[in-house]
């Protein structure tokens, strides 16, 4: 069994308020501080109250989540999986997908998603470093992966987008274990898996206090209530779609309208019968763009939520412009999940990201961790106990990342207003993000680095009118090479993932460099501004 880090001292008092916050919830909790019990904890007094609906009409009930799952959990079991093992999943999106998830936090076990564009390449890194027990995969994918699942001695199976798979099979025939494990609430429920400034992934440890706490927050922050209804377009393999989104769904026992993807026109179709939605920017610059999307349309709308990118200021405007609704811009990070957000009743200004959440104490600090005064820029820093446990086996990373006095180092750049308002206005990492995911150029450009021909390479993010950001590589060929854009892009896509593979390849003789023989790439962001937007 996998035991977490202790990290910094301080962080006991704040797991002493979500532990006391959590039991006046309900006196159990404090014995058994399993996540999947405090959902469970919430679901309605109707057992027929809908849960997830899906666009084929199929509907999923509160009343058999417990029953399912049970059953999923006893599949699990049977396979040895128990306490602390890790499942890895890189599964399509599917209420399967979302049973499968619970089950694993019934279990004790840690639940491990992936983002289904990874080539074969990055899972096996995946495989090596999260050493799963468990591993689901789309059935597409089973041949591929068997042999870096058997490297690792993980067991191997499968799941596809209908519910249909080896997995299937196994929760069919399954006896269903009833128990919900006991767990403290530092246990790890989940490790979500970052890129790294060093090209190398981390795996955020996220505990059940993490995510318990969190979603407890933001149920109240943005005002659930009973009659609400969600609409689900966002993935199911990262923080926002799978923890933000569903657990405050589930902590008010209302229903979901879960969609595989974001489809404009279905999102469309289906905010008809919404009050709420969540997504990245890049959702609503395409909702703008959708005929028939209008006032009418938004009608029974009470909320747009967005995160996970900077939502412009142009966005925002344009889109109250035409619907009436201020989107409430909130901020957040794997490593932290939600960390700030503009108010559900007060003011909400674009182009910053709100208060801190309540419980959270964030500080804009110079590079020595000094707090600076209200409207200067530095670099922010968090505590709370939405902090997660650290960085999967790395624990040298993970105390690098921490202040003496318990404080994440966020590593955005942002400025705090004497109330408390906080603007996000830079990165002092070298990161990209692009549609709501994050890339760091370093991973690229080693991957473009070692390709035939090449001499050097440096990758930028642009503004994208659509993505947020788009990404750029800027290449010096070797003498004499017969390397073109295409066939770099064509050969970067066999072992990075769609979203990661640059858009856009220039070819220089060489790159811009200051007296240091650091690459400017503040020079090449300005020169290749206008690439997506011209
Ligand atoms: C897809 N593609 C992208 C991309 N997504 N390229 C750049 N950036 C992206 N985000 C590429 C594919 O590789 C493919 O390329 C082409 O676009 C079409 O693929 P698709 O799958 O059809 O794309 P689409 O459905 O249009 O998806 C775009 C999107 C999606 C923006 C709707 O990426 C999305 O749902 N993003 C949300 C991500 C998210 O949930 N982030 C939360 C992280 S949590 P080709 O070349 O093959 O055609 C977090 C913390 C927090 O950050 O605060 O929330």
């Amino acid at each position: 069994m996998y035991s977490p880090p202790r990290i910094r001292n301080r962080r006991h008092d704040c797991r002493a308020q979500v532990q006391s916050r959590l039991a006046s919830v309900d006196p159990s909790l404090s014995l058994n501080q399993n996540l999947y019990l405090l959902l469970r904890q919430h679901f309605p007094a109707d057992p027929d109250t809908a849960w997830l609906v899906l666009p084929d009409g199929r509907c999923l009930r509160y009343g058999d989540i417990d029953a399912t799952t049970a059953c999923y959990a006893g599949a699990l079991h049977s396979l040895g999986i128990g306490h602390g093992d890790r499942v890895l999943a890189q599964i399509d999106k599917s209420p399967e997908a979302l049973l499968l998830y619970l089950a694993t936090l019934r279990l004790g076990a840690i639940y491990v998603p992936l983002n289904t564009a990874y080539t074969p390449t990055e899972v096996a890194y995946f495989l090596g470093d999260a050493r799963p027990e468990l591993f689901i995969a789309r059935p597409d994918r089973e041949a591929t992966l068997s042999e870096a699942a058997q490297a690792t001695a993980t067991t191997l199976l499968t799941l596809d987008g209908s519910g249909q798979g080896s997995l299937r099979e196994r929760v069919d025939q399954a006896t269903p274990l009833e128990a919900v494990t006991t767990v403290s609430g530092d246990e790890i429920a989940s490790i979500i898996y970052t890129s790294g400034t060093t090209g190398r992934s981390k795996g955020a440890m996220l505990s059940h206090n993490n995510l318990a706490s969190n979603a407890l927050t933001l149920r109240t922050l943005w005002g659930f209530v009973g009659s609400d209804v969600l609409l689900h377009a966002l993935p199911i393999y990262h923080l926002h779609g799978l923890f933000v989104a569903v657990h405050c769904a589930m902590l008010r026992g209302i229903p979901m309208l879960f969609l595989p993807r974001f489809d404009p026109g279905q999102v469309l179709t289906h905010l008809r019968s919404a009050t709420v939605m969540m997504g990245v920017p890049t959702f609503y610059t395409r909702l703008l763009q959708t005929e028939g999307f209008d006032r009418a349309s938004c009608e029974h709308m009470r909320l747009f939520i967005s995160g996970s990118a900077p939502l412009l200021a142009q966005t925002w405007q344009a889109f109250y412009q035409h619907t009436g609704h201020h989107i409430l811009e909130r901020y957040g990070m794997s490593e932290a999940g939600m960390i700030a957000s503009n108010p559900l009743a007060g003011e909400r200004l674009p182009g910053t990201v709100g208060f801190a959440l309540p419980g959270i104490t964030l500080r804009v600090c110079d590079n020595t961790h000094r707090p600076l005064p209200a409207g200067q820029t530095g670099v922010l820093e968090m505590r709370g106990p939405n902090v997660f446990q650290g960085y999967w086996q790395m624990p040298e990373k993970t105390a690098s990342e921490f202040t003496n006095d318990g404080f994440f180092i966020s590593g955005d750049l942002a400025t705090l207003t004497e109330d408390g308002r906080v603007s996000i206005v830079g990165r002092e990492k070298d990161l990209v993000i692009s549609g709501g995911l994050n890339v760091y150029p370093k991973e690229i450009e080693e991957a473009i680095d070692a390709l035939d021909g090449v001499n050097e390479a440096a990758v930028i993010g642009v503004p994208h009118a659509d993505l947020g950001e788009g990404l750029v590589a800027v290449i010096c060929v070797t003498p004499g090479s017969a390397l073109d854009a295409d066939s770099v892009i064509e050969t970067l896509k066999a072992s990075l993932a769609g979203f990661k593979v640059p858009r856009q390849i220039y070819s220089v003789d060489e790159l811009p460099r200051n007296a240091m023989g650091k690459v400017q790439k503040n020079i090449l962001r300005e020169r290749y501004a206008e690439t997506f937007c011209a």
